[in-house]
C-alpha cells in the first residue's frame, strides 16, 4: 500500500513541554475530563473538501498546494487516491470521523447518472476503508453552490428544473450518508439567498427551501436515517443576504415550517462572526433552544472580515465554546474542522501542523471550560446578579403571578428604583484569566 505522508508517523500526545512539532501538546485522547474521554467529548472530524481537495487557490491567484496524490486530478483514480491519503491522514492524526460533500468525493460530470454511479463506486471504496480502520462518517452533504446552474440557489432557485437537480443531489447525498452510517446530514445554503430584493420572490424561495428539507426528512427517515439534519447558518458569502442568517433566524425558520423535530444546527465559528455575533453567542442561542447539534470548528480574522476558515487557535474562544458544549451535555454531532491551511502553508506537513493546532486548541478549551464550571465563581456571581427575582416582587414576576397594575402600584409606592447590582464585568474577566492560566 502506497504511503502518501511517508515522513510522518502517528501523532502522539507528548505534553505541554514537548518541542516536537509533530506531537500533541494538550490533546490526549484517552484523558478523562468532565467525566468523559477527550476523544468522546470532542469527536473531531476531517473536512474532505479543505484537506483533500483545496489547493490554495484564492480570488487573486491559483494553486500553491499539491493534492494530486500521484494521480491526474479529475479522474476516479485521483478520487481513490484521495480516499487512501485521507484515511492515512486520519489514522496518523487519530481523527475518528470525516465530513464530505458529494462533489468532494468524485469528479462531477454534466450527466447526473454518471455522477450517481461514481458516488456508488467511491462510497464502496470508502466503506471498505472505514471497516478496516474503524473511522466513521460524522455528516454528509450535497454541494449545491459550485455548479453554475445553482447561481440563483438550489431550494431557492427560480428554475423548477434546477430545483429537481438539487433534490436529486440531496437524495443521493443522503443515500451515501446513510450507507456510510453518518451521524448527521447538513444543509448549508450557500446560494440560498438573494442579491437584490427587487428581483426576488422571498416567500416562494423560503417555502421552496422548506419543501426541499421536508422531502429530505421524509426520504431520509424512509431509508433508515436516524441521525439529525442540520442547518448551518451563515449570513452572507457567496450571496449578499442568506436566509439562514444566524442561529435565531434558522430556528425561527425551522419552527415556522414544522422542521424543528428533525433538525438541529451546525454552528460554524467563522459564520457566527460574519453575522456580527461571537461564536459563543451562536452556541448559547442554539443551546437554549435545544438546537445545538454540531460544530464547524474554525475561526475568522477580524482584520480581513470574510470567511477565512482558519484553523482555530484562539484558546479563549475555544474555552467559551466548550463551556456551552459542556452546559449542553455534549453534541449529537462533533467538531468538524471546516478550516484550511493558509495559502503559504503549502506542504503536506502543514496539513498535520494545522490539525494539531486545532485539536490542541479545543483540548485546551475543554480543560479550561471544565475548570471554569468546577471553580463555580462565575456562576455564583450570575446567580447573585439576578437574586432580586428570588423573593418578593421578583419572585411574583418570574412565577407569572403579577400584573401591570400591581407592578405600577409597587413602583409608585417606591417612587424610584436603585441601580441594579454591578455587572462586575472586569472582575469576571479577571477571574476567567486566572482560571485559564492556573495549573
Ligand atoms: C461554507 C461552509 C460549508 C459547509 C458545508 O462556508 O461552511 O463548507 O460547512 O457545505
Ligand atoms: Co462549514
Amino acid at each position: 500500500m502506497k504511503e502518501y505522508f511517508p515522513n510522518i508517523k502517528k501523532i502522539k500526545y507528548e505534553g505541554a513541554n514537548s518541542k516536537n512539532p509533530l506531537a500533541f501538546h494538550y490533546y490526549d485522547e484517552n484523558k478523562v475530563v468532565a467525566g468523559k474521554k477527550m476523544k468522546d467529548h470532542l469527536r473531531f472530524a476531517m473536512a474532505w473538501w479543505h484537506n483533500l481537495c483545496a489547493q490554495g487557490t484564492d480570488m487573486f491567484g491559483t494553486d500553491t498546494m499539491d493534492k494530486s496524490f500521484g494521480q491526474k486530478i479529475g479522474t476516479m483514480e485521483h478520487a481513490k487516491a484521495k480516499v487512501d491519503a485521507g484515511f492515512e491522514f486520519m489514522q496518523k492524526m487519530g481523527i475518528h470521523y470525516f465530513c464530505f460533500h458529494d462533489a468532494d468525493l468524485i469528479p462531477e460530470t454534466n450527466d447526473i447518472n454518471v455522477n450517481y454511479k461514481r458516488l456508488d463506486e467511491i462510497s464502496d471504496y470508502i466503506l471498505k476503508k472505514m471497516k478496516q480502520t474503524g473511522i466513521k462518517c460524522l455528516w454528509g452533504t450535497a454541494n449545491m453552490f459550485s455548479n453554475p446552474k445553482f447561481f440563483a440557489g438550489a431550494g431557492s432557485t427560480s428554475s423548477a428544473d434546477v430545483y429537481a437537480f438539487a433534490a436529486a443531489k440531496v437524495k443521493k447525498a443522503l443515500d451515501i450518508t446513510v450507507k456510510l452510517g453518518g451521524r448527521g446530514y447538513v444543509f448549508w445554503g450557500g446560494r440560498e439567498g438573494y442579491e437584490h430584493l427587487l428581483n426576488t420572490d422571498m416567500q416562494l424561495e423560503l417555502d421552496n427551501i422548506a419543501r426541499l428539507m421536508k422531502m429530505a426528512v421524509k426520504y431520509g427517515r424512509k431509508i433508515g436515517f436516524k441521525g439529525d439534519f442540520y442547518i448551518e447558518p451563515k449570513p452572507k458569502e457567496p450571496m449578499k443576504h442568506q436566509y439562514d442568517f444566524d442561529a435565531s433566524t434558522a430556528i425561527n425558520f425551522l419552527r415556522h415550517y414544522g422542521l424543528d423535530k428533525d433538525f438541529k444546527l451546525n454552528i460554524e465559528a467563522n459564520h457566527a462572526t460574519l453575522a456580527g455575533h461571537t461564536f459563543e453567542h451562536e452556541l448559547r442561542v442554539s443551546r437554549l433552544n435545544n438546537m445545538l447539534g454540531s460544530i464547524d470548528a474554525n475561526q475568522g480574522d477580524p482584520i480581513l472580515g470574510w470567511d477565512t476558515d482558519e484553523f482555530p487557535y484562539d484558546v479563549y474562544t475555544a474555552t467559551m465554546a466548550m463551556y456551552e458544549v459542556l452546559k449542553s451535555k455534549g453534541l449529537t454531532g462533533g467538531f468538524n474542522f471546516d478550516a484550511k491551511n493558509r495559502r503559504g502553508s503549502y506542504t503536506h506537513e502543514d496539513m498535520f501542523y494545522a490539525y494539531i493546532l486545532g485539536m490542541d486548541t479545543y483540548a485546551l478549551g475543554l480543560i479550561n471550560a471544565d475548570k471554569l464550571i468546577k471553580d463555580g465563581r462565575i456562576e455564583k456571581m450570575i446567580k447573585e446578579k439576578y437574586a432580586s427575582f428570588n423573593t418578593g416582587i421578583g419572585k411574583k414576576i418570574v412565577s407569572d403571578k403579577t400584573s401591570l397594575e400591581e407592578l405600577s402600584k409597587y413602583a409608585c409606592k417606591m417612587k424610584d428604583a436603585k441601580l441594579p447590582k454591578s455587572n462586575h464585568q472586569e472582575l469576571m474577566q479577571s477571574i476567567v484569566n486566572q482560571i485559564i492560566h492556573s495549573k
